[in-house]
């Protein structure tokens, strides 16, 4: 089995996230942990709070508190909500913490000394009225290329692409709102990306499994030329322009600009939980302590590949030192609420704190991810969701369950049947037809969640579920019970393992059910994995098995009803609620 470090791209520290936060990154990415565990892989899925640059202290100057205040606060909400949607991350961690200051500080030292980082003096907004600097988001303007009216000192959210802060027309003060703005000198360091750009090509285009989406974006870039990019801010908070303790001169008001330390904060994280829980974290990070076998895995929203395909590459290969690299890479669209944007402000959208107030988080897992935002945007409406919810769930795999569990409670004492051992039993199509389409199902299920195509693995484990309910129609043990109690009993058993399996299957995307499910079964832990089949591969002889592998008579219940119905009435309230299309 082979060893997977996976992580998602570090949610920033202001407000709790929204459904596409979850959905680009965090939540693809628990789920890909989960099944890489269970099919036997050591899995190390790591994220943290992104806790600098300027989303942190105008929300911590709008909050009235210090930023330091502000991120301990939001870190644990944040932590919180990412544990109410059962995202399985082994540590996650904060950007600010020491260990990210020492790593960053000896990146860039690294760096000047291997003749990539330049110290220049560059034009930066100035604020009169806010006596400040304005880096990134503390400026807003038009976009230059989109004239998109609120473009951010960093990014034009509406047309993706970075910028500079004076590349804005009409500059005004996101603090204060004051257009009474001026360039004036200021002394940055420059990390030296345009003396890269060839090393990263030739890396890139070595660069196996990534998707289209990721390898245009890095393509795009590199073809319009490299640009040199400013690695420190003139501003307070953040990781100090030091080494070993030494400010470097004349940088005594600045920071790292947190693009150049949040990707670093992946292995300080890293270095973090090992010391928290007596691991080591160099045989992940260190191609020459062991990190040379492991698949490094990237997820993250369309909008930062750039950064992680080029800029993060920059400091690791930069570095001189033998860092672990990217292996593969997994870039979302966007999902849109009624075709556009999640707004506090405008009240639309649910929220990551919101949501478990109106649905359990199997439900938003599964909606979310059989709707993922993979190869284009993905749109989110409560009508959707109901209509998914509903069928999926709550007819498909929920009905299954119920029908099957209370039938052998009813008939076979709530036990596994095991009458067919005098082999009144006949084998027939129903049988051969389930095995068949097990046996190709189950592989092609495995395949889509190691590509990482998680709307396929969604689409795959409905149409399990459902050849279940297909199995059950065609066997129908009920029709036998008074003329052939044999027949009856093996349809019966089949349909419980067929229960074990899906419930096995679950796991990844809606693991509360499957722990229900698996529970009411009583599945021993061990038996939950995916390794299903052996090094032979012969999927009929494995699928054969798993429809016999619960032990006759062995104790089984009906569970609850897993998945209540979404009513018309709720999408109603909560449209109202939350916003709708006619928002
Ligand atoms: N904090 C997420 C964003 O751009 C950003 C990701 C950092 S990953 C190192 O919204
Ligand atoms: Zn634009």
């Amino acid at each position: 089995m082979s060893r997977i470090l996976i992580t998602s791209a570090l949610p920033y520290i202001n407000g709790v996230k929204h459904l596409g936060n979850l959905a680009g990154s965090m939540l693809p990415a628990d789920v890909y942990a989960r099944a890489m565990r269970l099919l036997g892989h050591e899995v190390l899925y790591i994220c943290a709070t992104d806790e600098h640059g300027t989303p942190a202290e105008l929300a911590a100057q709008e909050a009235g508190i210090t930023v330091s205040e502000y991120c301990d606060k939001m870190h644990a909400a944040q932590k919180g909500a990412g544990e109410n949607f059962k995202l399985s991350y082994d540590y996650f961690g904060r950007s600010s913490t020491p260990s990210n200051h020492v790593l960053t500080q000896h990146f860039a030292h690294r760096l000047e000394a291997e003749g990539l980082i330049e110290e220049k003096i560059s034009q930066q907004v100035y604020s009169v009225d806010d006596k400040r600097f304005l880096p990134d988001r503390f400026v807003e303007g038009t976009c230059p290329t989109c004239e998109y009216e609120s473009a951010r000192g960093d990014q034009c959210d509406n047309c993706g692409r970075l910028l500079d802060p004076i590349d804005l027309i009409n500059p005004y003060s996101a603090v204060s709102g004051s257009k009474n703005v001026e360039i004036r000198d200021t002394n940055h360091l420059y990390l030296r990306q345009s003396l890269m750009a060839d090393r990263l090509r030739v890396w890139i285009d070595k660069a196996q499994g990534w998707p289209a989406l990721a390898k245009s974006i890095a393509y795009k870039w590199l073809d319009e030329g490299l640009r040199d990019r400013s690695i420190t801010r003139d501003l307070s908070w953040g990781i100090p322009v030091a080494h070993e303790g030494k400010v470097r001169e004349g940088f005594e008001e600045k920071v790292f600009y947190v693009w150049f330390d949040a990707p670093i904060e992946y292995i300080a994280a890293t270095q973090d939980w090992a010391a928290e829980t007596g691991n080591d974290w160099a045989r992940w990070w260190r191609t020459d302590k062991g990190a040379d076998d492991v698949s490094y895995v990237e997820f993250m929203g369309k909008d930062n590949v750039a950064f992680h395909t080029l800029s993060f590459p920059t400091t690791i290969i930069g570095s001189g030192e033998p860092w672990k690299l990217v292996d593969k890479l997994k870039a979302f669209n966007w999902v849109t609420w009624y075709g556009g944007k999640f707004s506090t402000s405008q009240k639309r959208g649910v929220f990551m704190d919101q949501a478990l107030s109106i649905a359990p988080s199997d439900y938003w897992r599964w909606h979310l991810i059989a709707n993922a935002p993979e190869g284009s945007d993905a749109g989110f409406t409560f009508e959707d969701f109901q209509a998914r919810i509903n069928s999926d769930l709550a007819n498909v795999l929920g009905n299954f369950v119920n029908r099957i569990t209370k039938y052998a409670g009813g008939k076979f004492e709530g036990k596994v049947p095991s009458q067919d051992e005098f082999s009144g039993a006949i084998w027939g199509e129903a049988e051969d037809w389930i095995v068949s389409e097990l046996s190709t199902r189950l592989p092609k299920l495995i395949e889509y969640y190691e590509a990482m195509e998680f709307r396929k693995a969604a689409s795959e484990t409905r149409a399990i579920w459902a050849a279940g309910n297909e199995y059950l129609t065609q066997a129908a043990p009920w029709t036998h019970y008074k003329t052939n109690i044999d027949q009856a009993a093996m349809g019966t058993r089949i349909g419980l393992n067929l229960v074990a399996l899906f419930g096995i299957l679950a796991q990844p995307i809606i693991p509360d059910a499957a722990e229900k499910i698996l529970s009411a079964l009583n599945v021993p832990e061990g038996n939950r994995t995916w390794n299903f089949v052996g090094e032979d591969a012969d999927w009929k002889t494995a699928v054969t098995d798993i429809l016999d592998a619960l032990p006759k008579d062995h104790a089984i219940s009906a569970p609850d009803v897993l998945f209540a119905k979404i009513e018309d009435g709720d999408v109603a309230e909560w449209i109202a609620r939350f916003g709708g299309a006619e928002a």
